[in-house]
């Protein structure tokens, strides 16, 4: 690796686009981080919770025994009724939004919800404790509707329709795809953890610090929750060992926590174990998506019809609905289609709740087209480059609305095509897999494009250059391992013409920063770097119109003119075993434009371990509930996740279009892997397998589900 540290020396230079190594790493890899687990006040007292282990009934709570020495407080659900319910993300009109309960009420709705939580000295005792509450489940009549005013459990619905559709349909050739994306665990390093701290006697102010994503909307949302005013509540986002979605909305532990150390006026603790964040943090995808597609003799796309049916748990975390819109709003992709008619749902379940993981929704739109063009393709007897090349937008066309209301900023998709087929040497690599398939060897070529939209809406930042010459950044946009404070050194480092060493960087803290959003949905570089950017221009100008004056300061906050949408490909080859179904990736190919580029090493790293969690739903990850509601993937012994050896030889290469929708004209790439990968992968097993009559595979695809279809395949059946 070039070292790429900026030298004390170093001044007048370009520090954007450079690849510098992370500041953040010297602390991080050497036992100096600090994380809120890390956190730990004085006689900071300790939660554990008892969770329902049936997905429905009626309780009968008896906590009598719980309370012994060492024990607090025992809390259930009629001590929390008064708090209010979580609020929803309300991206779409009408949603149903479940009540919210920290502890359950008079019934449970699914297996690992809160029922009694025990406040202890040490989480041993609490833990201990907890064993000593007995609770009746008494059945409840009618389980299969959760709750009385959303008798169908649809929690909301939309459909967009453009276009003579039927027309589109009429004498094309028309194929269909059908995909149940697993559901998934984000199994972030650091489980959901948050530490509550009560003001001093008389100060009435709280002190949160939360591994999240999203530290100001948790302050607001704490602040409501718990009846007080923003101000009195103070979150801090201390090091966050990963997050993907699954920390970007509160769950009901956390407002818990933040409740019973305001009510008791002590510090609490609360750590999830690895069993608890599968049992009860959000999980991701779950998604179910049909479509079908009608195509012209020459391969032209004429139009889609597409089912997107989102599942959710039984209750909605803020970013709930984001998901299964998101699948629906990105169809058709990146490809031209004048008649399309897309319907989306989703319904509530007994189970944990289902929100955004990395790539929310997006994966599932690439997934759907690009399905059904290899469907198509195959079908039509074209190469798959071939059918997209003939649908794909040109630049020309960009920027370009689409009925489902978005805007594709900006982008040249054939030229990444194009790009990707050149990387991967696609030409040779066919003339390969059919030598090999000469002698007999399942190889499959897979490519799948895709775009993804990252960034719009606002965020806040201050510069600061202060009379000692020190320059402070503070970013509404916080940090999860992604690097996040050697972009932000870059940008205003690069602006303000000093050295990245010289700028210090504040964020996570409501106290530094008094609103902003957060890290997610791949918004930090393009939105929050942009209030970045903005600030510090701010502060350029004022130091040319002030020249006596010795500190400058301005305070953003940045709103895009529109969404920013990167997009790119991946090809991937696979070899399947025909004994054993077992998938091997021999090699993944990526071209990507993600707009102007802060630092390509943390571009690199986001799109390699986005890869690495997409080859992981492509062919390893599924949370699995068998008929009764139980979990059977409760820890990492039951579900698999990707290690290094499962990870292929990765090449990367990129394109550089600028957004206009925003000051920094940068676009996302934190969701890009997860997004690309598993298409890329799923069409090539299907390629590797077209030649014995096998035409779907469900995901994951392990060696179980492959060697199941390949053998339906020569009994002759379909599965
Ligand atoms: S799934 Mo992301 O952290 O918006």
């Amino acid at each position: 690796m070039t070292d790429d540290h900026p030298q004390i020396d170093d001044q007048a230079q370009t520090w954007i686009g450079k690849s510098l190594r992370r500041v953040e790493d010297d602390r991080l890899l050497t036992g100096g981080g600090c994380y809120t687990g890390d956190v730990a006040p004085d006689d900071c007292l300790h939660v554990a919770f008892l969770r329902s282990p049936v997905p429905s009934g009626r309780l009968a709570i008896d906590t009598d025994a719980a309370k012994g020495s060492g024990v607090v407080a025992v809390f259930t659900g009629a001590d929390t009724a008064g708090i209010a319910d979580l609020p929803v993300n309300p991206i779409i009109d009408g949603i149903f939004a479940p009540p919210v309960f920290c502890l359950a009420q008079d019934q449970v709705f699914a297996v690992g919800q809160p029922v009694a939580a025990v406040v202890a000295s040490s989480r041993q005792l609490a833990q201990d404790a907890v064993e000593n509450i007995f609770v009746d489940y008494d059945d409840i009549e009618n389980p299969e509707t959760l709750f009385a005013d959303c008798p169908d459990n649809q929690a909301f619905a939309q459909s967009w329709r453009d276009g003579d559709v039927a027309a589109a349909f009429a004498d094309a050739t028309v194929v269909s795809v059908q995909i149940d994306h697993p559901r998934l665990n984000a199994v972030a390093l650091e489980p959901r953890t948050v530490v509550a701290q009560p003001g001093k006697p008389g100060e009435g102010r709280l002190t949160v610090w939360l591994s999240t994503q999203t530290p100001y909307r948790s302050r607001a949302d704490l602040a409501d929750l718990l009846g007080k005013e923003k101000h009195r509540v103070r979150v801090i986002t201390p090091d966050v060992g990963g997050a993907f979605g699954a920390k970007a909305s509160l769950h009901p532990e956390e407002v818990f926590v933040a409740w019973a150390a305001d009510k008791l006026g002590k510090s609490i603790k609360w750590v999830a174990d690895r069993s608890e964040d599968f049992l009860a943090q959000s999980h991701g995808r779950g998604t179910k998506c049909e479509g079908q597609a009608a195509f012209s003799k020459g391969g032209k796309l004429l139009g889609l019809k597409a089912q997107i049916e989102g599942q959710l748990g039984h209750w909605l975390p803020f970013s709930a609905a984001v998901p299964a819109w998101n699948a629906a709003r990105i169809l058709p992709g990146p490809y031209g289609c004048d008649a399309v008619q897309i319907e989306m749902s989703a319904s509530l379940s007994r189970t944990s709740a289902v929100n955004i993981y990395r790539g929310a929704g997006r994966p599932e739109a690439a997934m759907l087209m690009e399905r059904l063009m290899d469907k198509a393709a195959r079908e039509l007897h074209m190469d798959p480059v071939e059918i997209r090349q003939t649908n794909l937008l040109n630049r020309d066309q960009l920027p370009c609305s689409r009925a489902t209301g978005i805007c594709l900023d900006s982008g040249d998709y054939p030229a990444a095509l194009e790009k990707l087929t050149e990387l991967a040497e696609y030409q040779d690599l066919r003339k390969s897999q059919e030598r090999r398939r000469a002698v007999g060897d399942l190889v499959g070529i897979g490519i799948a494009l895709y775009i993804e939209p990252c960034g719009q809406g606002w965020e806040t930042a201050r510069v600061r250059i202060r009379e000692d010459g020190t320059v402070e950044a503070a970013t509404g946009s916080s940090a999860q391992g992604q690097g996040r404070e050697t972009a932000v050194r870059q940008i205003v480092a690069d602006e303000l013409n000093v050295n990245p060493w010289d700028v210090r960087v504040f964020h996570g803290d409501t106290d530094k920063v008094t609103s902003g959003i957060g890290a997610l949905a791949s918004r930090s570089t393009a939105i929050g770097g942009s209030a970045l950017l903005l600030a510090a221009r701010q502060v350029k100008q004022q130091r040319i119109d002030n020249p006596e004056q010795t500190s400058f300061e301005a305070d953003v906050r940045y709103e895009a003119e529109g969404e920013a949408w990167s997009y790119g490909g991946c090809l991937a080859v696979v070899s399947i075993c025909d004994e054993t179904g077992e998938v091997s990736v021999e090699k993944l190919d990526w071209v990507d434009d993600a707009g102007t580029i802060i630092n390509p090493m943390l571009v690199k790293g986001q799109i390699l371990g986005g890869i690495a969690q997409g080859l992981g739903e492509a062919l390893m990850e599924k949370i699995v509930f068998d008929d009764e509601g139980q979990l059977l993937t409760g820890s990492l012994m039951d579900y698999a996740l990707p290690r290094a050896s499962d990870i292929p030889r990765i090449t990367i290469n990129q394109l550089c279009t600028p957004s206009p929708v925003n000051l920094l004209g940068a676009k996302g790439v934190g969701e890009a892997g997860t997004i690309g990968a598993p298409a890329a992968i799923m069409n090539a097993i299907l390629d590797a397998l077209a030649a014995q009559g096998v035409e779907h595979v469900d995901m994951p695809a392990t060696s179980e589900t492959v060697w199941q279809a390949i053998k339906a395949a020569k009994e002759g059946k379909t599965i």
